[in-house]
């Protein structure tokens, strides 16, 4: 089945197939740009919205609403808009994507995934996936950068619909997280939790996080990194800790702090997408 762009595509609808979505989106992105092909794909969460600057020259930016199967922004700070960046003078072009669909937002899991699908069918290998967090460890100060090495998927849902039985292991690249800290010999590793939200969670959910083997709590991630397996895609995971976990520190959590993380660690992060974005592909 292929759509043209005009067709109302709704992703909840179960007659829609929502790879033949992707394909229409990015048909509309390959002829907005002028570009058949994009080659890495990043997704900029709470905090990173500044840090695309320095991967190169911004070509063309387009308004998620006029791409099939995209959603309006939901959060603040976070801006609905994609673009297409050359990634320095390398003749490659990265996929940059403003915003992001959480699973709290109630539009569906397909919704959530839907950007990491459509960066695949836009020619996509690799896909950074960046986001805000909360993190359990006390030295991770507001504004540490930690790569993701492991998730816990505590949404109870996933983005794989059949009898796919779709192989995790390793789903967080050690070969992009060995090219993450040649380039910042200084980062952390963790496993992120990914609870549904849209609240923070309780002091007791954060232990029993900790219990379960987890660094960092977040809303977000986990659900677009298994799509990205099953699309083929190479993945790299890095969040920024903007806050302490609850009851880590005796801290309220609040929006205005993320931002705020996010400002103060725009520099490191930024350095640090450019320099792997611009090695990536690079053999
Ligand atoms: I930014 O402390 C940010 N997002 N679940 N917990 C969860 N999500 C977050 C947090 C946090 N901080």
């Amino acid at each position: 089945m292929t759509y043209s762009s005009t067709d109302l595509l709704d992703l909840r609808d179960p007659s829609v197939d929502p790879l033949a979505v992707a394909d229409a989106a990015a048909a509309v992105i390959a002829r907005r740009t002028g570009t058949t092909r994009h080659d890495v794909a990043l997704v900029l969460g709470s905090g990173w919205g500044q840090t695309a600057e320095l991967i190169g020259p911004t070509l063309t930016t387009i308004d998620n609403a006029d791409v099939p199967g995209f959603a309006r922004a939901a959060v603040a700070g976070h801006s609905g808009v994609m673009r297409s960046v050359a990634i320095g003078d390398t003749g490659r072009c990265a996929l940059v994507y403003g915003t992001r669909t959480h699973y709290y937002e109630g539009r569906g899991v397909r919704s959530v995934v839907h950007a990491v699908r459509t960066a695949a069918a836009s020619g996509c290998t690799t896909i950074v996936l960046t986001n805000g967090c909360g993190g359990l460890n006390p030295a991770w100060t507001p504004g540490t950068p930690v790569l993701i090495r492991d998730h816990l998927n505590l949404t109870a849902a996933s983005p794989i619909e059949g009898a796919n039985f779709v192989d995790l292991t390793d789903l967080y690249s050690p070969r992009l997280r060995a090219l993450a800290r040649d380039v910042d010999p200084g980062l952390d590793e963790g496993v992120y939790v990914q609870f549904r939200g849209p609240h923070y969670e309780t002091p007791a959910e954060v232990r029993m996080a900790k219990i379960l083997g987890g660094d960092l709590v977040g809303m977000s991630t986990t659900l677009e990194a298994i799509a990205a397996r099953q699309s083929g895609l190479e993945v790299l995971g890095i969040s920024l800790v903007t806050n302490l976990a609850a009851g880590i520190s005796d801290q309220p959590l609040s929006h205005a702090e993320v931002l705020e993380a996010g400002q103060a660690a725009a520099g490191r992060c930024g350095r640090l997408l450019a320099a792997v974005v611009a090695r990536i592909g690079v053999t």
